[in-house]
């Protein structure tokens, strides 16, 4: 396939609740969209970064800046018949991986649509649907959080997840724990402690948490081997894991016993897909991990939950949780918890332009012809 153009954008995106994590406040976000233009079929991309550098170092703006300046200048007018051989192409791109996996999947998009496969079979995958949970930012009270962890219970997803930081952990989780008995929980910590709060993690641990997400650095693994001994409750790696070679270093470790993939933190679908596959090597358990994603993001995620590892309820909760409008048609919203993965070539989405241009703050587009 031969990339004859590369379009970017920037558009705005306002949350409908205000989401806080240990890291910070988000609601209005912006997001970095790529359309790739091959023979005759285009393929779509969503950077999974946000404004500021709180959960990676990787911001829309390096994002853009990366793609621009080199990721584009490598790949624009040549031919890849594989996503191997694009990502060979940008070896020299060291990190950066949200940017890498903008273009990546967008590359899978189009390979899919070529073949007039849904991306889910070109992957690999089996399921075609997909339990979700929901992950819910730090509310103002302990009754607050009990109200919204009851309404997502009621709305039917299949788990729930708390963030935490310290000072608000055990107190708001345990009021959960009593309202909810049977539901299953989670808490994500977004890297917010250290070992010497080890304290807090042993209280957490007599809940019954389905697994402790992230507690310790978001470049550790030590420690969190030396936590995950002191617990019964899992933990499980997202910051931490950048690829394949860090699940296999983090389960052999002991420093998790769950991972959450995110794809665009391990540069795209390829190697989502192999880090899926060390996970299974070592009976862990995956689930796919969201970053507030519009249409375009959540279809990747939902069609990379179609392998057999991604056993665990996903974070690609209902489009309609987050936005007013997403920017694709259908609407990508879970029934009693569950999503279906969308059939049709490729992501099996279609761009809602009217819309994504109403949002749009800047737009350029690259193009082989130009660049010659
Ligand atoms: O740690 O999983 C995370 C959102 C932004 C950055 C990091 C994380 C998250 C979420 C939101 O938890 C998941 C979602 O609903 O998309
Ligand atoms: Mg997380």
């Amino acid at each position: 396939m031969r990339l004859e153009g590369i379009e970017l954008r920037e558009v705005t995106a306002h949350l409908k609740f205000r989401f806080e994590t240990s890291f910070g406040v988000e609601q209005d976000l912006r997001k970095v969209l790529l359309t790739l233009h091959t023979e005759g079929v285009e393929g779509y991309g969503e950077a999974t970064s946000g404004l500021s550098p709180g959960y990676s170092y990787e911001t829309n703006e390096t994002v853009w800046d990366t793609l621009k300046h080199h990721i584009i200048p490598h790949v624009l007018g040549r031919d890849f018949s594989t996503p191997a051989q694009l990502l060979a192409a940008l070896s020299p791109v060291r990190g950066h991986n949200m940017a890498v996996a903008t273009l990546e999947t967008a590359f899978w998009d189009a390979s899919a649509k070529a073949a007039g496969v849904p991306l889910w079979v070109l992957l690999g995958g089996s399921r075609t649907e997909h339990p979700v949970g929901a992950s819910l930012g730090i509310q103002e009270s302990t009754e607050k959080t009990v109200e919204t962890a009851l309404k997502h219970a009621e709305q039917g997803y299949k788990r729930l997840k708390f963030k935490i930081k310290p000072g608000w952990d055990v107190a708001p989780l345990r009021a959960v724990r009593e309202a909810l008995p049977d539901m299953p929980l989670t808490v994500d910590a977004n890297s917010a402690y250290s070992l010497t709060d080890a304290r807090v993690f042993q209280q957490l641990d007599e809940l019954g948490l389905e697994y402790i997400e992230q507690p310790l650095a978001h470049d550790d693994l030590i420690d969190h081997a030396q936590l995950q001994r002191l617990l019964a409750t899992p933990l499980c790696l997202d910051e931490s894991i950048h690829s394949p070679e860090d699940a296999r270093k983090g389960l052999q470790l002991g420093s998790g016993r769950v991972i959450n993939i995110k794809v665009g933190r391990v540069r795209g679908h390829l190697l989502a897909r192999r880090t899926h596959d060390v996970a299974l090597s070592f009976g862990a358990p995956v689930w796919c991990g969201g970053m507030l994603e519009f249409g375009i993001g959540r279809a990747h995620n939902l069609h990379l939950s179609s392998l057999p590892g991604f056993t665990l309820p996903g974070d690609t909760a209902s489009a309609s949780r987050y936005w007013d409008e997403d920017i694709v048609e259908p609407v990508l919203d879970a029934v009693d918890g569950i999503q279906k993965i969308p059939d049709g070539p490729g992501l099996g989405v279609t761009l809602k332009h009217d819309l994504i241009d109403q949002l749009t703050l800047r737009h350029e587009m690259f193009s082989a012809e130009a660049s010659r």
